[in-house]
């Protein structure tokens, strides 16, 4: 059993980057059925039980009867609940701390970070996400496609950005390369590096 988290704001408050009708149809429609979704095949089995984490973790280990579905529907579940909190009105700019030592020291530089991020978003083709990801101590980007997980390749979700058309179409059409520069500007650094930093104390 998995719960839709609460938005922590309203659906215009990442306008212009993000429009408000894109936000509410991403969060009460697809977001809400991959929830319903996720939850109904779990429903009377014993990873019911589990925090969805876990059960993305160990997908291989699901039976393979409802695998699919679990991977498909708990990855949209959890991705999306993560999506949310990577984003926030007055966000944007850069991060500080370790985690900004971290990024300049594994890529140069910040702005390096962003089109080494936004060509994994550019190069994951039809659906997917762009991530970045903890494999071990060491930063990572990657991309996933549909709704899979880093957290079933053994890696842990730091930042991610939705690059299936439902996050964009609206505002951006068949223009993901505005999508992905413009959603810099509502990237959340404050929650992204105080969850880098519990990570690696
Ligand atoms: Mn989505």
């Amino acid at each position: 059993m998995f719960e839709q988290p609460k938005l922590d704001y309203a659906y215009d408050a990442l306008e212009p980057h993000i429009d408000a009708k894109t936000m509410e149809i991403h969060y009460s429609k697809h977001h809400k059925a991959y929830v319903d979704n996720y939850n109904k095949f779990v429903a009377g089995i014993e990873w019911d039980k589990m925090k969805i984490e876990d059960v993305i973790r160990n997908i291989g280990k699901v039976p393979e009867n409802i695998r699919t579905p679990i991977k498909n529907h708990g990855g949209g579940a959890y991705n999306h609940a993560l999506f949310w909190k990577f984003m926030a009105p007055n966000a944007g700019g850069s991060p500080g701390g370790a985690l900004a030592d971290a990024i300049s020291k594994k890529w140069g530089s910040f702005d390096k970070f962003k089109e080494e991020f936004n060509k994994a978003g550019m190069g994951r083709f039809g659906s997917g996400w762009a991530w970045l990801v903890l494999t071990g101590n060491e930063l990572e980007i990657t991309s996933t496609a549909n709704q899979d997980s880093p957290l079933s390749e053994g890696k842990t979700p730091l930042l991610g950005n939705d690059v299936w058309e439902h996050s964009y179409y609206l505002k951006y059409q068949n223009r993901r390369a505005d999508y992905l520069t413009a959603w810099w500007n509502v990237v959340h650094w404050d929650y992204v590096t105080k969850n880098y930093d519990s990570l690696m104390h």
